[in-house]
């Protein structure tokens, strides 16, 4: 930990920080989204909607211009028209198993002569992608029973978990909820500052410790401050691991299983923050964790910056085949930027319509040489 961060810090016991606002680090306004001038959506009045539906546009991009005309109408729904649809599928990571699923409906329905035009079509392929997602929409809930009320944030190296603490919690604060961070993430003294920053602008307090101390017993610090104060939540962050290093996976259950002793029905979330930008390499980070720490819920960061939205329908497919007993794991929020008001709760009905360029401007028409029909 730098001086400079260490001097803001007051010390309540050995070795253990809390930072806490003080005069001269009282906060400054949070940089809030300008804007976009002439942006699709800008004029509707969905509130939020608008700003998912613009963040998604890479991914809608893609999927119009892989399908070329066939999500635009004047097209005969024929073999031809559905190959192209699952190379749109697989081309913006909806993965093999997720386009098989979909493919396969929209064929029936053809056979049945259910679908006659593009319109039908595009409807048809709608209720199906809303189908497969609305398992995972469930809104994140903070158990008043539960106090503190801990979140425990897992994930591999840079997929945007401390970002995401950040965020969410500005939305806990504005939502009436108090809330302690627990910079857990103790490898790198990086990782701890950038907590403290997060922590700085949203009013909130961060307890950490040196660099190279005990994850756990970091947290359970914040825990025991968060009971002696009555705050009602406790966001953890965890340095990032791949996967597969199994030593990490494991001081990663230890640090569930110390913040158990503390409360046994803790850590009461455990959420896995996924990057979209990597896309179907997502699926094995889900399994892992969830072996290693069981997950309760998912954060999907980064889909603003990807084509590869497609990976909730791949995630989809696999809760239902891996997690079948489980049921699907629910998808809290996306993050669709890097600033604090761009983490937004995961709904399947937005998200789709996102997707297929509904609920705001049509999608762009580039089309494919040559389309056909
Ligand atoms: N465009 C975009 N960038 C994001 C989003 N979420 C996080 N980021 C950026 O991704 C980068 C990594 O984010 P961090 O929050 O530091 O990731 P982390 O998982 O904590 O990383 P480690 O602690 O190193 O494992 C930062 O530059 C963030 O600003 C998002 O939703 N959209
Ligand atoms: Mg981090």
């Amino acid at each position: 930990m730098t001086g400079a961060v260490r001097n803001r810090a007051a010390a309540a016991a050995d070795g253990i920080y809390e930072f806490a606002l003080n005069e001269e680090s009282a906060p400054k306004p949070l940089p809030s989204a300008p804007p976009v001038a002439g942006a699709p959506g800008t004029h509707l009045s969905h509130g939020g909607r608008t700003g998912v539906w613009q963040r998604l546009h890479r991914t809608r991009d893609r999927l119009a211009e892989i399908a070329g005309n066939l999500l635009l109408g004047e097209r005969v729904i024929d073999q031809a028209a559905l190959e192209d649809l699952e190379a749109a599928l697989l081309g913006t990571d909806v993965g093999v198993d997720a386009t098989q699923r979909i493919i396969d409906a929209i064929a029936k329905r053809v056979s049945r002569r259910e679908l006659s035009d593009a319109d039908a079509l595009r409807g048809a392929l709608r209720d199906e992608l809303e189908d497969m997602l609305s398992p995972m929409t469930s809104p994140f809930r903070i158990d008043p029973e539960r106090r503190p009320f801990v979140v425990l944030v897992v994930g591999v190296n840079g997929a945007g978990k401390t970002t995401t603490i950040g965020k969410l919690a500005k939305q806990l604060r504005d939502e009436g909820h108090s809330v302690l961070l627990a910079a857990g993430d103790t490898f790198r003294a990086a990782a701890i500052e950038q907590l403290v920053e997060w922590g700085r602008r949203n009013e909130v307090a961060v307890i950490a410790q040196d660099r190279g101390a005990d994850s756990a017993s970091v947290i359970f610090d914040a825990m025991e401050a968060a009971r002696a104060r009555g705050i009602d939540v406790v966001l953890a962050d965890t340095a990032g691991r791949l996967q597969a290093k199994i030593n990490l996976m494991d001081e990663l259950s230890k640090v569930k299983r110390v913040v158990g002793r503390f409360d046994s029905t803790a850590p009461h979330e455990v959420i896995l923050v996924l990057d979209a930008g990597i896309g179907q390499n997502t699926l094995g980070q889900v399994a892992r964790f969830d072996a290693a720490v069981g997950l309760t819920g998912l954060i999907v960061a980064k889909l603003d910056g990807s084509a590869r939205a497609g990976i909730l329908f791949a995630i989809a497919a696999q809760d239902a085949s891996d997690r079948a007993r489980k049921g699907a794991l629910p998808v809290y929020f996306i993050g669709v930027g890097e600033r604090v008001e761009d983490l937004r709760s995961f709904n399947a009905r937005e998200f789709v319509d996102a997707l297929l360029g509904e609920g705001g401007e049509q999608p762009s028409q580039k089309r494919r040489g040559g389309a056909r029909g």
